[in-house]
């Protein structure tokens, strides 16, 4: 394939943008190369400045459940786009997506809308501390909620991929409230809340992670999570940015039966638009501004089409339940399609999978956390991302990250992209 005038617009945007991006991870510094330069975007394709066509495996990063463009939701925008764009007063579509959502996710009784997801997870945050009145948080090394200061310690995605997973500019006071502990390891976590009896406000984690490669919950990690929270009177946060409206109507909570105490979300929930919001029962959320004193504000939020693409978006997920059953068969029929291919050709990998997040590692190992997702081969990843873009297929360019499928995904996108894993396993 050609990239001749991404490349040309990559050296531009380098003059003006720091790195030429606005966000790292799309810098392709973890896999080498100047990155792909988007002009357009159809369901499962995307179409790129030299005008190639992409099968595309991240969907903006998981907002495009269900293809890009997706007609009710692109109609919604425009519509309203045409009454005005934005007011910084109140308007009657916040409650009609408040009320679906509240009526979709278990446990939540209001929810707040913010921007992003590192807006959510911040906001989060803040309001267990001034809930609890207690400081320090508990994170896992390679979970990433966004990049608000305390939660780059450790961080996964491009934190780690940058060499940066604890950024200069973070200051020593901050991360002294920021503790630490393994992914999928209790006991672990355990010890940290015995050494800081009576401090924690908050226990925050992605309950499927998905930014160090995808690696699901081992059984009972999350509820013996719940039961340490509620044994030591410390808010659990579920991060469900990622698999929040994706892994079932009512994310991890539903999928898994385990109730949180707050719940972050981005991604699906602004169809596509910047959309962040946190979720909680009632006796929480009124702790925040204008009600309690927890301040938590912003000129764009509730932004009108941001959420009518929201609305849009929960509406369709919402009256055709069947879309998650279809999302999973398509991700569990890739998986297994990978799988094959790249056993026929003895790579040593490792797959992981929940719902529609799936990652490939280049690991011998199980992948539980971020050690064994670091003990992946990085150069092999580089060419099997390479390999692939070459075949028209476009996946995370990151070993940190997980995959996200939309159910524009066809069985013959799906075909073509095992076809195309077996062409680049030979060369692995
Ligand atoms: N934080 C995203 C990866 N986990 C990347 C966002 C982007 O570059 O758009």
């Amino acid at each position: 394939m050609i990239y001749q005038r991404s490349s040309a617009l990559f050296k531009e945007a380098q003059k003006v943008i720091p790195g030429g991006v606005n966000s790292p991870v799309r810098a392709f510094k973890a896999v080498g190369g100047d990155p792909i330069f988007v002009k357009e975007a159809k369901g499962a394709y995307l179409y790129d400045e030299d005008g190639n066509r992409l099968i595309d495996y991240i969907n903006s990063w998981g907002p495009m459940i269900l293809g890009h463009a997706h007609p009710p939701v692109v109609d919604a925008v425009v519509e309203k786009a045409k009454k005005g764009t934005s007011f910084g007063m109140p308007t009657e579509i916040e409650t009609q997506i408040a009320e679906l959502a509240v009526s979709m996710v278990p446990n939540i009784d209001k929810i707040r809308f913010v921007n992003s997801g590192t807006e959510a997870c911040m906001s989060a945050v803040r309001l267990a501390r001034g809930y609890t009145g207690k400081d320090k948080i508990i994170k896992f090394a390679g979970c990433y909620h966004g990049h608000s200061d305390s939660f780059l310690i450790q961080a996964g995605s491009g934190a780690v991929t940058f060499g940066s997973p604890n950024s200069p500019g973070v200051t020593e006071g901050t991360a002294k409230d920021t503790l630490l502990a393994r992914y999928n390891d209790l006991e672990h976590v355990q010890r940290i809340i015995d050494t800081n009896k009576g401090e924690i406000a908050c226990i925050i984690i992605e309950p499927v992670a998905g930014n160090m490669g995808c690696i699901p919950p081992v059984k009972g990690f999350l509820e013996g999570l719940r039961s340490l929270c509620t044994e030591n009177d410390i808010l659990l946060i579920f991060d469900e940015v990622m698999t929040g409206f994706r892994l079932a109507r009512g994310g991890v909570q539903e999928l898994l039966g385990i109730d949180a105490d707050i719940v972050t979300f981005g991604k699906v929930i602004g169809g596509g638009l910047p959309v962040g919001a946190f979720a909680a029962r009632e006796e929480i959320m009124n702790h925040l501004a204008p009600l309690g004193p927890v301040y938590q504000a912003g000129t764009l939020s509730g932004n009108p089409l941001a959420m009518a693409a929201g609305l849009a978006m929960l509406s369709e997920l919402n009256s055709k339940p069947e879309i998650f059953k279809s999302i999973d068969e398509k991700t569990a029929y890739l998986h297994k399609g990978m799988a094959t291919a790249l056993d026929e050709h003895n790579v040593v990998y490792t797959i992981n999978r929940l719902g529609s997040m799936i990652s490939v590692h280049f690991a011998e190992d199980a992948v539980i956390d971020f050690d064994t997702a670091a003990n992946g081969n990085n150069d092999t990843f580089k060419r099997f991302f390479h390999g692939m873009l070459d075949n028209g297929i476009y996946i995370a360019p990151s070993a940190f990250e997980t995959w996200f499928i939309t159910d524009a995904l066809t069985y013959e996108d799906l075909d073509e992209t095992i076809n195309a894993v077996r062409k680049v396993a030979t060369t692995l």
